[in-house]
């Protein structure tokens, strides 16, 4: 497993694409952490995403360059880390659960709030795709297990195994003492939440992940349900959340953070005050768990928030591909 330690501000800038983001007027004027100063104009495309996942916002950004919609965007780049057997929290090499099983979880939803997700699917490594044709092919929102890749199979998606020999060793070491305790930013902390706004300033989201490593089978965590790992609101903006699961899910974080833009917050200000409410009912047990969250709002200002340090996200906008460490709640 990786110690996430990144260094602020780390340029990856070096991917090679240069842009010609575009600006458009807005009202707000408002600096945020990612050392964007608005003024009086407003940036896009722009692709933001949690971690430092260059190759999956280089790839979104690609595609947003191109003319492509935000929604094909955060497909496609979340499609990168999918296929990564180095990303030991995504797609195939995800670690297992106890019982040795790789399961994944994903979900999608589009400028015109429509949303598709997929639980606990096991044997087709993009589960992002799937979950966009549960969005687009059925008369459902939400497809799990069995029946979710029944329904991938139909629409052509390959069987894998998932299990990778290194994410088989780790768990065979996790069985040695089968110990289930987060232990913060150095457990199973790379799932990837992605939001971007495309050239014609509409915004799409994804996230996709395969949940904590050595979780109870069966379990689902906060990334495919709408409004916990990701939300977007095409008038607003769009939130994604990556960590403890759990944690995330009763305080419904993403929506969370898009209705207090919605009441006038910055992306980083709705970002701070979902992390405050999680601490709040959390007690003191936030010692012992990670939550960080990314924001998005209509003009393109960005925001980051966490918990512990170490959380990371990576922002592309006007051709530079920029890694950033979230600012942090304990300061203990
Ligand atoms: C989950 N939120 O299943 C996910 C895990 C995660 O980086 O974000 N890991 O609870």
């Amino acid at each position: 497993m990786k110690r996430r330690k990144f260094l602020q501000n780390a340029s990856l800038s070096s991917l090679g694409m240069v842009a010609s983001a575009s600006v458009i007027g807005c009202k707000n004027s408002t600096k945020n952490n990612s050392g964007y100063t608005s003024g009086n104009l407003a940036i896009k495309p722009i692709v933001i995403a949690t971690w430092k996942t260059p190759n999956a916002t280089a790839k979104a950004w690609e595609v947003l360059q191109n003319g492509g919609t935000a929604l094909d965007a955060v497909e496609q780049g979340c499609m990168i880390e999918e296929a990564d057997v180095k990303n030991f929290s995504v797609g195939k090499g995800g670690l297992p659960d106890r019982d040795g099983n790789v399961t994944l979880d994903a979900c999608i939803m589009d400028k015109d709030g429509n949303y598709g997700a997929v639980m606990y699917v096991q044997n087709i490594t993009h589960v992002i795709s799937l979950a966009r044709k549960v969005m687009e092919k059925t008369p459902h929102v939400i497809l799990t297990g069995k029946g979710a890749e029944k329904f991938g199979y139909e629409q052509g998606f390959k069987k894998e195994n998932l299990l990778t020999e290194s994410s088989k060793k780790a768990w065979k070491k996790w069985k040695e003492t089968s110990q289930y305790k987060p232990i913060i930013n150095i457990e199973n902390h790379d799932t990837i939440g992605m939001l971007a706004i495309d050239t014609k300033g509409d915004i799409s989201g994804a996230c996709t992940t395969s949940g904590l490593a050595y979780k109870m089978a069966g379990r689902v965590g906060d990334s495919p349900i709408i409004g916990s790992g990701l939300f977007i609101d095409n008038e607003i903006g769009g939130a994604a959340a990556t960590g403890m699961g759990e944690e995330v899910l009763k305080t419904v974080g993403s929506f969370l953070i898009v209705e207090l833009m919605r009441q006038g917050k910055t992306p980083q200000e709705a970002c701070e005050e979902a992390v405050r409410r999680i601490v709040k009912k959390s007690g003191d047990r936030f010692k012992d768990f990670q939550v960080g969250f990314i924001a998005i709002n209509k003009q393109g200002e960005t925001g980051a928030y966490c918990i512990h340090e170490w959380f990371s996200y990576t922002v592309y906008k006007q051709g530079e591909n920029k890694n950033y460490k979230s600012s942090f709640y304990n300061k203990a």
